[in-house]
């Protein structure tokens, strides 16, 4: 697969706008600026990215907790973002969801859910809808290993088949569900293998660190789910950085084995892929990352200087007054 220049500028500085804003959130947080708590997901920036770089804007995703890579990919205001970290009111739920409940349906986001595999058979649902619709549209709807053994999942799988929705189903593997390390109860292998067992044609692992790798195989599904040839199962083999939320103090795992992760940074994957490539020189690149950087910085800004929502207005906007 050749990437244009301009694709390739744009995943790079996505990447990075990703990275700078969990880092950023990270350290509101630190500072009590930010309340609740978060997921972060550096370290998985290849796999939200190449995932979604396959899609049409007319094309929806559905995420879940761990799921600001997968906001930003789709192409969320940065400011809007950061506004609803700091639970402001013009965040993109009004400050009510925070950090797992960005949604922004008009930009095709459908939202997270704090359900574990929660969204796995919203998914089939609103595939079923989009299938009706006949619009050619493709939902892409993102799960983590953990969620891949929830009864949910399987549920889904068969439905899924049964109807031949234009879904692909993508299990994000980090290695761990909370304190749980993937490899004691299953491989990320037998995840992928599930989709051939409940008839999913193309389902595979990617080295889910790899854009190239992730785009290429999550882009095959796309193109069969749209020209009527039903769902997939991909799952992105990575792994996750910053502990599983904020409370997480990483005792389950190794710093030796944090560390060889590092060395597999999908960011830097990529743009190195990029200069041996001549899509960027070195020197395109650092630039790319000063303007994420930058970017999130004046999401900070924006969100400090937002205002706050007002107290006779809390029962707005909740279901549960
Ligand atoms: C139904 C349900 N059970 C348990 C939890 C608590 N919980 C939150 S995240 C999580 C682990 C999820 O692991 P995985 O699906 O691998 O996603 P990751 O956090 O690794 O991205 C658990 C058990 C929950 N939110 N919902
Ligand atoms: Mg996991």
């Amino acid at each position: 697969m050749k990437l244009s220049k301009e694709n390739a500028e744009h995943y790079m500085l996505q990447m990075y706008q990703v990275r700078a804003f969990e880092e950023q959130a990270e350290k509101s947080y630190m500072a009590g600026k930010i309340h609740g708590t978060m997921h972060l997901s550096i370290g998985q920036e290849a796999s939200a990215i190449g995932s979604i770089s396959t899609l049409e804007p007319t094309d929806f995703i559905i995420g879940h907790h761990r799921g600001h890579g997968l906001c930003i990919a789709k192409g969320a205001d940065l400011n809007l973002m950061m506004a609803e970290f700091y639970g402001k009111e013009n965040g993109y739920c009004r400050g009510r969801g925070g950090s797992m409940h960005i949604a922004d349906v008009a930009g095709g986001n459908l939202g997270a859910n704090g359900v574990v595999g929660g969204g796995i058979p919203m998914a089939v649902g609103i595939g079923i809808g989009l299938k009706m619709k006949a619009e050619n549209q493709v939902l892409l709807a993102f799960f983590g290993d953990g969620a891949a053994s929830t009864g949910a999942f399987h549920e889904s799988m068969i439905l899924a088949v049964l109807f031949q929705v234009p879904v692909v189903f993508i299990c994000e593997n980090n290695q761990y569900a909370m304190s749980f390390s993937a490899n004691d109860w299953t491989t990320s292998k037998k995840i992928a293998a599930h989709g051939e067992i409940y008839g999913m044609a193309g389902s595979c692992s990617t080295d889910g660190n790899d854009l190239i790798e992730v785009k290429a195989a999550v882009g095959a599904a796309v193109k069969r789910a749209r020209e009527g040839g039903g769902p997939s199962l991909i799952v992105n083999d990575t792994y996750r950085w910053r502990g599983h939320s904020k409370s997480d103090r990483n005792r389950y795992r190794t710093t030796e084995e944090i560390e060889e992760w590092k060395k597999k940074d999908p960011i830097l994957k990529f743009r190195a892929y990029c200069v041996k490539e001549k899509l960027l020189t070195e020197k395109e690149a650092d630039q790319i990352k000063e303007k994420g950087y930058s970017d999130i910085e004046a999401a900070r800004v924006f969100a400090e200087a937002s205002p706050d929502p007002k107290v006779e207005t809390l029962e707005e906007g909740v279901y549960a007054p």
